[in-house]
């Protein structure tokens, strides 16, 4: 049961205008991430443990992509995927921008406001790839130096086939460019071996009971813990945004064996799951439990809860050798 349940991405409303393969897609790139997140399943047996009867309803709040910050590819590559699937890019001012890190970032919501609780945000970073040493310049322009070059429906059609099969449009890494890269960036190795593969998702605890409230995610961190799931510690097991509104934590990533293409094997970190809690915006604290909808909720990301929120994977690449 707890497989089926994150697989499900809801329903979309009649006559509403999202192209009949959105979902599918979306599904199929949840696939793959479930088959590469061991941890998922452990995750999920637990939120459904006594006192959470109504899991079933616990959607997905966001996609995130990792890219590379490249000419043909990066947050671009993705836009150009999402926009006719039926989403749109939401203006960020200021920018999402995590400078210590090198990244950018950017998101996207359901164009038809309808159908925002059945579509995830997708939530995509690039890494300014210019701000990399030569030697790890050298390794990214080796596998994507093609893009700069195609046609852009070229580069699409791959990235579009690696993101329906969790891989990536260039050829697997040898280990030691791997390791070139995570000397220098745990995130630019991490999109080396993965590519457009989905890095997590981010299941919706506002969805489900008590109404207007949603699930609480301090009891959530208590359970998980006390069953020994590693959590995120950075800056706190829940990530708090300015507002108090947006309440964010993370299991960390899972290490899966990768195979590279000189023939070594290694165990390298690859996807996460995160929790999210949307509280209500002050001008609906009126509103009675039962009306409060998506659109009445803290919308959006925060720089300072994804700056730690990214450290998921880091701190699993860095756990064992
Ligand atoms: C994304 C980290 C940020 C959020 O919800 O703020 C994030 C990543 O690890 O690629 O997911
Ligand atoms: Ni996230």
């Amino acid at each position: 049961l707890p497989r089926e349940l994150v697989m499900q991405l809801g329903q979309l409303p009649p006559q509403c205008q999202v192209p009949a393969c959105t979902l599918p897609a979306l599904h199929q790139m949840l696939e793959h991430y479930a088959a590469r997140t061991p941890r998922l399943l452990s995750v999920l047996e637990l939120v459904m443990r006594p006192g959470w009867p109504q899991v079933a309803q616990l959607g997905h709040d966001h996609f995130a992509f990792r890219t590379f910050g490249v000419p043909g590819l990066g947050i671009a590559s993705l836009e150009r995927v999402l926009l006719p699937l039926g989403y749109t890019r939401v203006p960020q001012q200021p920018p999402l921008t995590f400078p210590g890190k090198k990244l950018v970032a950017a998101w996207f919501r359901a164009t038809d406001p309808r159908v925002s609780a059945v579509l995830p945000r997708v939530f995509v970073s690039e890494i300014q790839v210019e701000r990399l040493s030569e030697s790890a310049q050298e390794v990214i322009r080796g596998c994507t130096g093609w893009a700069v070059e195609a046609e852009p429906e070229q580069t699409t059609v791959q990235v579009v086939a690696a993101l329906l099969t969790g891989t990536a449009p260039w050829p697997r890494p040898t280990l030691e460019q791997y390791d070139t890269l995570l000397r220098e960036s745990e995130y630019a190795a991490w999109v080396l071996a993965h590519g457009y593969s989905l890095n997590h998702t981010a299941l919706a605890l506002h969805r489900l009971p008590p109404a207007g409230q949603g699930a609480d995610i301090a009891a959530l961190v208590e359970r998980l813990g006390a069953e020994g799931l590693e959590l995120n510690p950075e800056g706190g097991l829940v990530k708090v945004s300015p507002d108090g509104l947006l309440l964010q934590c993370a299991v960390l990533a899972d290490r899966v064996p990768f195979t590279f293409a000189c023939g070594a094997q290694r165990d390298i970190a690859a996807a996460y799951v995160e929790f999210v809690q949307r509280l209500r915006l002050p001008e609906y604290a009126g509103l009675p439990a039962e009306e409060v909808r998506e659109e009445h909720l803290r919308d959006g990301f925060e720089v300072g809860n994804a700056d730690r929120i990214f450290e998921s994977t880091t701190l699993a690449a860095g756990a064992r050798g």
